[in-house]
């Protein structure tokens, strides 16, 4: 097979066209390679696969939906399945959270969600609260929008010229001096969040702000734990001033903290949420945003009547992608996963924290089936010794995720313990060989 003409996404085609990793199938915990070669999926894929792979319910509804209406539009014409989806989702939500918009992806969701902050503020007679708050370490998906609010550099740096001006960010959360080695919520750091309120508001006027927007646990940006009631002054303080507050809920929804969404494991309502991933397991690409009763009522109740959010996707509440939800969603509930993943956190947090003495390990951290173990630079090389201890696990046969010198773990809802000692067991014998 050629390698030529795909280019791929977030990816260093050279170096991986050199030495290609390519799976063929793949079943529950396991992906096969070309080579036949089984690997234990320790990411979730991209964090999405929460059900597992190629689970018989989600499949079944895909291969049926594909036959029996394969695209409608829901420009002013609908179909049953995105109605049928929204009322399973919002059932899941927080409570006076019920408004489900659809998208196909996290980055959609996000730069949807961002615009209808602003319009919602304008419905409202705020018309001049469109600037947008992000985080430093945020990700937010690649459009625009998301790319404007983001906080990872690199996401960043090429297109400068190009990002949203009318943005400011929040310091991140890490703080590896003072929250090392701690398990679930970081103790020390609430305070960070009052500099939205000392530095932030006060430079903009509130008058100007139109939504903070934050990852309630940052996860590609690094797996940052939120500290202990860091999100809650959050909401007070957007509360204070009238500023929305959208959790980007791509990767902690759908029962990665043993919850439906984070906004429930933290106690915490925003405004608005996103979601992708997770909704469909990744077997069909689907995202949206849940705004709350109060947001969609102003949208509803605007003069003048017509289209009341001038804003859709041609494939927003596409039949295959709602089939694929409303399964997914039933397996969750049919398999009490939230409640497993909520049950195996315990062993997930042992098995992380076990890691605390080995060679080059400086920290370890988690929340619910999300955790990392992050290892110390190389001098002048940092990162590789990540990527390497990546490459390693790789084929020894189990999957995990670099993020710079930090190891992402994100394991399928399904996993049981024997999948967790297969994953740490190979991180472990890994990190004995790494220089
Ligand atoms: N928000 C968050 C919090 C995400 O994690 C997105 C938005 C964008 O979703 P889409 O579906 O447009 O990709 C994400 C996606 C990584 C990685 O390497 C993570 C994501 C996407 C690609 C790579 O960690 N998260
Ligand atoms: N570009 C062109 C020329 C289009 O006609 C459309 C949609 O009609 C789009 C982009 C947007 O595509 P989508 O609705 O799939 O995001």
């Amino acid at each position: 097979m050629k390698l030529d003409h795909y280019w791929m996404p977030f990816t260093d085609n050279r170096r991986f066209k050199a030495k290609p990793r390519l799976v063929a199938s793949a079943k529950d915990m396991y992906y096969t390679t070309d080579g036949g070669k089984q690997v234990l999926d320790g990411l979730a894929t991209l964090w999405c696969v929460n059900a597992g792979h190629c689970r018989p319910r989600i499949v079944e509804a895909i291969r049926a939906q594909a036959g029996e209406l394969d695209f409608a539009s829901s420009f002013s014409l609908g179909h049953a399945l995105p109605f049928r989806l929204a009322e399973r989702i919002a059932a899941l939500a927080p409570k006076a959270m019920s408004q489900v918009f659809f998208t196909n992806s996290g980055s959609e969701a996000v730069d949807t969600a961002l615009k209808m902050a602003v319009a919602y503020h304008r419905l409202r007679g705020e018309g001049t609260r469109t600037r947008l708050i992000g985080r430093e370490r945020s990700y937010h998906g690649v459009n625009i929008g998301g790319m404007s609010v983001g906080g990872v550099p690199t996401n960043r740096k090429a297109y400068a010229g190009t990002l949203l001006t009318n943005v400011d960010h929040m310091r991140h959360t890490a703080d590896l001096p003072r929250n090392a080695f701690s398990k679930g919520q970081p103790a020390q750091g609430a305070e960070l969040a009052d500099e939205l309120e000392q530095r932030i508001i006060p430079l903009h006027d509130a008058s100007n702000i139109a939504a903070v927007i934050v990852d309630p646990v940052q996860a590609s940006g690094g797996v940052l734990i939120p500290p202990q009631g860091y999100l809650q002054r959050l909401r007070e303080i957007c509360t204070r001033h009238g500023i929305l507050l959208i959790f980007d809920e791509v990767i902690t929804g759908w029962g990665r903290l043993g919850t439906p969404f984070a906004a429930q494991y933290f106690g915490v309502q925003p405004d608005l949420m996103t979601f992708a991933k997770g909704v469909t397991s990744g077997a069909v690409p689907l995202g949206g945003v849940i705004a709350s009763d109060a947001v969609h009522r102003t949208f509803m109740e605007a003069k003048g009547g017509g289209i009341e959010f001038f804003h859709g996707y041609t494939y927003s509440g596409h039949p295959l992608g709602c089939a694929a939800g409303i399964a997914t969603l039933e397996t969750y509930e049919e398999e009490k996963l939230f409640d497993h993943a909520r049950s195996l956190g315990k062993a997930f947090e042992e098995q992380i924290h076990a890691f605390k003495g080995q060679p080059n390990v400086i920290d370890c951290r988690n929340l619910g089936l999300i955790g990392a173990i992050e290892l110390a630079p190389r001098p002048g090389a940092a990162g590789d010794r990540g990527y390497e201890a990546f490459e390693k696990c790789w084929d020894k046969g189990v999957y995990v995720r670099p993020i710079g010198d930090a190891i992402a773990f994100c394991p399928p809802l399904i996993a049981e313990k024997k999948h967790l000692d297969q994953m740490f067991g190979t991180l472990a014998e890994v990190l004995k060989s790494l220089s």
